[in-house]
Order: structure tokens, then C-alpha cells, then sequence
């Protein structure tokens, strides 16, 4: 075999798994989509500037279950997306003050 060949082959090859890897996160979103999935509202306390909004935001984005997280400076608040059977809201809280920062009242609001 020659060594063009094989870089062809290798070349086919990759393109097919990324095609795969591309339907499967499909897949999987759409699977997220049929239920279990809560919106939570988080009050939090002692955001002072835009740099701690990303760093909460970061950090709850970072949670194994969280599909979405809005953090609010004015409103001193986080609005989180997720998958109610992966993540609970004490752990969100907990990962709020992990960071520095004070978790309060915890809402759901209905889609
Ligand atoms: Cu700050």
C-alpha cells in the first residue's frame, strides 16, 4: 500500500468518526429535551463585578447535569438550566459557595 493511499484512508476514516461523534451529541441533546429538565433560580450574594458573574457562571456551567446558567449582576441571581436527574439545586448551591459566594433562596420556575 502506498503511503498516499493510506493517508487517504486515514483521511476517510477520520471524517466518519467525526460524523458519528456528531450525531450522538445530537442524539443526546434531543434526549435531554424530553423531560427532566428543570429551570432553578438561585439568589446569590456577593457578586461585585462582571468577573465574578463569569466565574459563577464557569463554574456552574462546569457541573455534570447543567445545561445553562444565566448569571445576573443586577438582579443577584443565577438562572440555571439542567437535568433534574443528574444534578440537584443543593449541589448548585453548594458549588456557589464553594467559589466565595453566598447561595440563597432557590426557586423553580416552571417552564
Ligand atoms: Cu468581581
Amino acid at each position: 500500500m502506498s503511503i498516499r493511499k493510506s493517508f487517504a484512508i486515514l483521511f476517510i476514516l477520520q471524517t466518519f468518526f467525526m460524523a458519528c461523534s456528531g450525531n450522538n451529541s445530537q442524539k443526546n441533546q434531543t434526549g435531554l429535551n424530553e423531560g427532566e429538565v428543570t429551570s432553578i433560580e438561585i439568589s446569590i450574594e456577593g457578586m461585585s463585578c462582571m468577573s465574578c458573574v463569569a466565574n459563577v457562571k464557569k463554574t456552574l456551567t462546569s457541573i455534570d447535569g447543567v445545561m445553562g446558567a444565566n448569571v445576573s449582576l443586577q438582579n443577584k441571581n443565577a438562572t440555571i438550566k439542567c437535568n433534574s436527574e443528574k444534578v440537584t439545586s443543593e449541589q448548585l448551591k453548594k458549588a456557589i459557595n464553594k467559589i466565595g459566594y453566598k447561595a440563597g433562596d432557590i426557586k423553580e420556575l416552571m417552564e
